[in-house]
């Protein structure tokens, strides 16, 4: 008998599937498309981890099932393989990233292919070819010309580890997302991208998406959509006003002073010459401080310092005190507030420590210590008195806006994309300094303008990317007027390039286009996407908001990119820590494969661990479980080749129950991406015909022949190599992953069956048989054509009552 030798099948398997193009995705094909896409992988020098082979076994399976099911499929992959690490190596080593980025995706490339994966290897790139960052720059020509990119001078997070700029999205409580270490504010000038100009459409459009609540979750929160006015308060014995962004308008009656944020640009104008020297001095010392750490501080304890000057409340014409305080942040709103310390948390600890008076304008429908933050009854409100919250917030606004003193306003807490780094291995930004003609766009036929190969790679300094250095590059003439200009140094942030890959997919060898458009419209939008959850708020959100610009250009009709999203938990040590080099608890997965165990069974061990979204320990004892089963599969199927028994029909009816219940259970699996049960079906069913054979031997061929076309058919996805292997020694031509998804049929299954009772007011007239998870109105379509029953509801049913699994009664 043929051995199970997964270092002999899997190598011969991948060429065939290479030589034949079996993954190939057709463009326009009739049949109905799926498209299926792992998150875009960074080429990393360590190669593939454990934690990449959970993430495209999850997207493989999804693809190949999706085939097998008649779709016509795309799963392709490429490299995100512009970024610091490469660059950071070349630093060390003097070895230009060009070259470690080809042997690092050379690498994984070759990785991929080991794990047999369902690729469609004919439409790979990497994000730093040429060919595809050329139409990055493009792209950001088309947000320059759209209005939608700037150059812009303000505080910026700089990462003194990294040398480089940060995105708000891209720090993670005062941290730098890559390295961890802590960043700063410095004044800067940046490009950005405006994200803010898509805020309302980025929060609207994710009620559709079928994606995990959380991140959904995360994205509101983090584009922050509120709604509220804008009320002018006027300063007492000055021409100046003070406005100020609330979402409870209806609370304006309880605002007992006001608060400026300590860069408030008209403290200096209305601060008291009694208090200016204290002001003064808190101003410096805010200053002094980072966002992140004013927001610590204020979170323990309030400071503060009175101005001096008073503000007239719009709505009962109270002289209320205006303070400066860092719990205010000039970046929201309009960098100062009413406070209404009866209501809201920080201004309740601001007024309690400074003495400030705390009047209750909302009832709270209980008594409680603290502040209360929620809606209820207007009291202490004058006319607005015996007003729910609601009706007071619409009618104060529209008062006032009468009078000129409020409007409605909506703010987001997002802010816009900073999109350049100070840094090497980016897309260069394709714009030119020219003294007379300022920022100039490099005309689009001139891309890409390709980053030169330099010899240090070290950053120049001063927050200038190690470009600046390569005069020969940097000098060059205006478009415009012809003298001579300077190239912008500053190369785009890495989440330019992951911002539109997905589409370059469905075209990419396009060198008239980024993408012909017809192409784009038929595999995207993405259908399935399956990634790590970090990246709720950084590539997911501008990937949506690329995707919306591409769509306001006219470049596709959608305007969102990924239909479906799943997140893959993560996979911990087998002591359930977390994995790390520095522990020594890695999970090499090319070691796994070595080791004997093959990539079926490297596969299928990291989804059978749990359902996929779950964080779960590794298992050693699981690996060779998985492993001892695809053996069994394998043993069941050459002995049942190799027997030679006369064909018996006892055993049929056993097989075609535990086939078909199979078939059943494992296609809903397989639907809703249960994969860690669609493989225990898998085995159980394996046990079941172990049991089948034991009892009968191999009697039944044709039973039996197709019970183990349907186990290979159901595993092919998870086991794609092994499953080749058996659908050839089974007989079959084509590849297993072309063939037609089985398809069950109930009448093979075991019924289940319940009986209810069927009474007519209250007396028992009959008992019906039904499948025991019939609907009720099977149940009642069955018990009004009971025989007996009929007789007695012919007059009709005024009423019908069902006790669930029990009884139905007729009253007539
Ligand atoms: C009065 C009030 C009464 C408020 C009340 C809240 C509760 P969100 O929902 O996050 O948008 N605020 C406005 N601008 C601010 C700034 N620059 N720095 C700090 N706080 C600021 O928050 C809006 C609320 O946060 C606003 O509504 C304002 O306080 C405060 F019972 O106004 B509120």
């Amino acid at each position: 008998m043929k051995r199970y030798n997964p270092g002999e099948i899997e190598p011969k398997w991948q060429k065939v599937w290479a030589d034949n193009q079996t993954y190939k995705a057709v463009d326009f094909d009739e049949r109905p498309k799926y498209y299926a896409l792992s998150f875009f992988p960074y080429p990393s020098g360590a190669g593939l981890h454990i934690g990449h082979t959970f993430n495209f076994s999850i997207t493989d399976v999804t693809a190949r099932a999706k085939r097998m099911q008649g779709y016509n499929v795309l799963q392709p992959m490429g490299w995100d393989s512009f970024g610091l690490p490469g660059e950071n190596y070349a630093i060390k080593t003097g070895v230009a990233p060009q070259i470690t980025t080809k042997q690092n995706t050379d690498n994984f490339r070759e990785q991929c292919k080991r794990l047999g994966l369902a690729i469609d290897w004919s439409r790979e790139f990497g994000s730093s070819d040429a060919d595809y960052y050329k139409w990055t720059q493009w792209f950001f020509l088309l947000l320059l010309e759209r209005g939608l990119a700037y150059q812009q001078e303000s505080p910026q997070w700089w990462c003194e580890t990294d040398k480089t700029v940060l995105a708000n999205e891209q720090v993670e409580a005062g941290r730098c997302w890559r390295c961890g270490n802590l960043v700063v504010k410095k004044n800067l000038k940046q490009w950005f991208f405006k994200i803010t100009d898509y805020a309302d459409r980025l929060v609207n459009d994710l009620d559709d998406l079928d994606w995990p609540e959380g991140i959904k979750l995360m994205q509101r929160n983090w584009i922050g959509k509120s709604k509220g006015a804008r009320v002018t308060f006027a300063v007492d014995g000055h021409d100046e006003s003070v406005e100020v962004f609330t979402t409870r308008p209806d609370t304006l009656f309880g605002a007992s002073f006001m608060v400026l944020a300590p860069e408030h640009p008209l403290i200096s104008a209305i601060t008291t010459p009694e208090q200016k020297a204290e002001v003064e001095a808190y101003v410096v010392e805010a200053a002094r401080k980072s966002e992140i750490e004013r927001q610590e501080e204020a979170a323990k304890e309030k400071t503060g310092v009175f101005t001096g000057a008073y503000a007239v409340n719009p709505a009962s014409g109270a002289k209320i005190p205006i303070w400066t305080a860092d719990y205010v942040l000039m970046g929201y709103g309009t960098g100062a507030i009413m406070a209404v310390p009866a209501h809201d948390e920080r201004d309740h600890a601001f007024a309690e420590k400074f003495n400030l008076p705390i009047t209750e304008v909302v009832e709270a429908p209980k008594k409680n210590d603290g502040p209360y933050s929620g809606e209820g009854v207007l009291i202490n409100s004058d006319t607005y008195n015996g007003l729910s919250s609601s009706e007071a917030r619409e009618k104060i606004v529209a008062d006032l806006e009468a009078a000129n003193k409020a409007k409605e306003e909506v703010n987001y807490k997002i802010r816009d994309w900073l999109i350049s780094r100070q840094r090497y291995w980016g897309a260069p930004i394709p714009v030119v300094h020219c003294e007379k003609d300022g920022i100039v766009a490099v005309p689009k036929e001139q891309l890409p303008i390709e980053l030169p190969v330099l010899e240090k790679f070290q950053p120049s300094g001063d927050g200038q990317s190690p470009l600046a250095l390569a005069t020969d590059w940097v000098n060059t003439t205006c478009p415009t007027c012809g003298g001579p200009a300077k190239r912008e140094t500053d190369t785009m942030d890495g989440f330019a390039c992951s911002s539109w890959y997905f589409l370059r997919f469905a075209d990419p060898k396009n060198a008239e286009a980024p993408f012909a458009k017809d192409k784009a419209e038929y595999w995207a939008p993405v259908d399935m996407y399956v990634g790590g959850a970090e990246h709720a708020v950084m590539h997911l959100l501008y990937a949506r908001m690329w995707t919306k610009v591409m769509q306001d250009a006219g470049m596709i009709s959608f305007g969102e990119p990924f239909k479906a999203l799943r997140n893959q938990g993560m996979l911990l040590a087998a002591d359930g820590e977390k994995i790390s080099k520095s522990k020594g608890n890695d999970i090499k997965p090319e070691e796994i494969i070595d080791q004997g165990y093959g990539a079926d069974a490297l596969r299928m061990i990291v989804l059978f661990l749990a359902p996929f979204d779950k964080s779960t320990p590794w298992s050693n004892e699981g690996l060779a479980g998985v492993f001892k089963f695809l053996q069994r599969v394998w043993t069941i199927s050459q002995n049942y080749l190799t027997s030679d028994v006369a064909n018996n029909s006892e055993a049929e009816g056993e097989l075609y129950t535990a086939t078909h219940t199979a078939i059943k259970k494992v296609s809903y699996d397989i639907e809703r991406m249960g994969y860690n049960t669609a493989i225990s079906a898998l085995m159980q069913f394996t046990n079941e015909l172990y049991r089948i054979e034991k009892t009968y031997g191999f009697a039944a061929r044709d039973a039996w022949q197709f019970a183990l076309k349907t186990l290979t058919q159901l595993l092919a996805p998870f086991a794609p190599h092994i499953t080749e292997e058996l659908w050839q020694d089974l007989g079959q031509e084509d590849s297993v992953h072309v063939s037609a998804w089985p398809v069950h049929d109930e009448a093979y299954l075991v019924q289940h069956v319940m009986k209810i009772a069927v009474q007519v007011n209250g007396k028992l007239r009959g008992e019906i048989e039904v499948a025991h998870d019939a609907p009720q109105d099977v149940i009642e379509a069955e018990a009004t054509a009971n025989e007996n029953v009929a007789q007695y509801i012919s007059d009709g049913i005024k009423k019908t009552i069902y006790v669930p699994g029990k009884i139905v009664n007729f009253v007539v």
